[in-house]
């Protein structure tokens, strides 16, 4: 059986688990600490960055991109990859722009949400802190160096991100999945990075609805987050695999 290694509120790990469900691939996960935990994913995988996957003949794969090329050739269930070449290119074009202009925004933009909000920073505080621990972590006066968080993310990234957002919003008001007719590796890379800027219900009760007020409250954005709701529901609704 395959073992996900991964970080659980890493939007690529996200990626990964939701392709997994999606094929209805059975897999077990394996939590990493960070810092201390990279160091065997290093040893394994020759880079410390996850999710990494090993695959049940002791394959080790790093990258979400590659894993889900991976699975999506060796498993038949559900393509994720359109063998449409003007489909499949636009689903790799859109998988590499969520992959990182997205998610390096994305990340920017949940460190200044973190920075201004409480909530949202003792949220993020792993589930086996001690909650005197996180209770500190809630208090720490993050407010004097919110104006920081100006210099992490620029302006015209965030406004270049929320018109791209709002455009693929607009276009997915009639429309289930962004390329063509079904599930693509397009729709799950953006609804993965799309948990930074407001967490799922798959991240549990504590972050769900959690993230940057400016995007939640963005009335053009309203359509994509539940579009990603209904996605979710639908990918991790059938009995799980996980074990
Ligand atoms: N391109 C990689 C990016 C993976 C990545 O950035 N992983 C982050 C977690 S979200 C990580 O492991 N960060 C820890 C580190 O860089 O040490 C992918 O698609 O998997």
């Amino acid at each position: 059986m395959i073992t996900l290694y991964q970080f659980r509120h890493s939007a690529f790990c996200l990626k990964v688990r939701m392709a997994l469900h999606a094929k209805k691939i059975p897999y077990r996960i394996e939590e990493v600490k960070p810092g201390i935990g990279q160091i065997e994913i290093f040893q394994i995988s020759g880079q410390k960055q996850l999710p990494v996957i090993k695959d049940d003949n002791d394959q080790i794969i790093s990258d979400s991109s590659n894993i889900c090329e991976y699975i999506d050739n060796k498993y038949e269930s559900n393509k994720l990859f359109p063998e449409d070449p003007m489909l499949l290119a636009q689903s790799k074009l859109i998988e590499d722009w969520a992959d990182t202009t997205m998610a390096s925004t994305c990340k920017k933009v949940l460190i200044k949400s973190a920075l201004e909000n409480p909530r949202l920073r003792s949220a993020l505080v792993p589930d086996d802190f001690p909650s005197s621990i996180k209770g500190v972590i809630d208090k720490l006066p993050f407010n004097n160096v919110s104006k920081l968080s100006n210099i992490v993310l620029s302006n015209k990234s965030n406004i270049d991100l929320q018109n791209i957002l709002e455009a693929l919003s607009k276009s997915l008001i009639n429309k289930e999945f962004l390329i063509g007719d079904t599930l693509s590796i397009a729709d799950i890379s953006i609804a993965a990075q799309l948990s930074l800027l407001k967490f799922p219900t798959s991240s549990g009760p504590i972050l769900a609805g959690e993230g940057c007020q400016e995007f939640i409250n963005n009335p053009y954005l309203e359509n994509i987050f539940q579009w990603r709701d209904n996605l979710e529901e639908l990918i991790f609704s059938a009995k799980s695999q996980k074990i």
